[in-house]
């Protein structure tokens, strides 16, 4: 069985792609590898900071890992916080990121939103050489006026997918795992290792 270390230090993220995995591959968290760096984002793009995540992994410890590089892009600030997202408030503080959002947005009546993921698999090839795919999941909906939810992480309260009535934290993991950016790449990086011979 292929052996993957998910190079996140987000537990929410872990629990999401762990679920989704299921037991088809082996999970290992930077825990399990011994990592306790922090991961390089320094890119100033999600898809340049989610392979810089991955190789970071790969360079220290050879071994086959993925990464997401993910955020939320709001169209009435052009784009903002994508690569952000995480510290946009200047904290990786959610509640704080969320306010700061909802002050930005504030009167606006475009509240359309994206979320995007991008997850980098690097895959120990013949030779040690590693083998790199990208791939890239999106969810459009709105920015609501004010959070409503306790579930998920981040912006989820705040976001709702379009052709539902309830926030991201507002459903269960596995309601919200049915069409997030998140899983929706993963289900194609799934696709991709399915089709690996090993
Ligand atoms: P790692 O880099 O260790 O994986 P991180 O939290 O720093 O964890 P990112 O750099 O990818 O992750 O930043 C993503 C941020 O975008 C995250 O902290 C949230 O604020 C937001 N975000 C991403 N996916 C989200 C989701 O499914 N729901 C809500 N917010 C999300």
């Amino acid at each position: 069985m292929i052996e993957l270390c998910f190079a996140t230090n987000n537990q929410h993220k872990l629990n999401e792609v762990s679920h989704q995995l299921g037991n088809s591959f082996v999970l290992k968290t930077l825990r399990d590898i011994g990592c306790t760096d922090e991961l390089p984002e320094t890119s100033g793009t999600i898809t340049g900071n989610s392979g810089q995540k991955a190789n970071y992994i790969w360079t220290r410890f050879g071994i086959s890992c993925f990464a997401d590089d993910s955020g939320l892009e709001v169209e009435a600030l052009g784009g903002e916080p994508g690569v952000d997202s995480a510290h946009y408030s200047g904290s990786r503080d959610a509640q704080k990121n969320m306010e700061k959002l909802l002050e930005k947005l504030a009167g606006n009546s475009n509240r359309k939103a994206q979320f995007v993921t991008v997850f980098t698999l690097v895959l120990h090839g013949r030779d040690a050489v590693p083998v790199t795919h990208q791939f890239e999941g999106r969810i459009a909906g709105q920015i609501l006026t004010e959070p409503r939810g306790s579930g998920g992480f981040g912006y989820d309260p705040v976001f709702q997918p379009d052709g539902h009535n309830r926030t991201f934290a507002e459903m269960s993991e596995e309601e919200k795992n049915g069409m997030s950016h998140r899983s929706r790449a993963l289900a194609k990086m799934i696709a991709y290792l399915e089709k690996q011979a090993y």
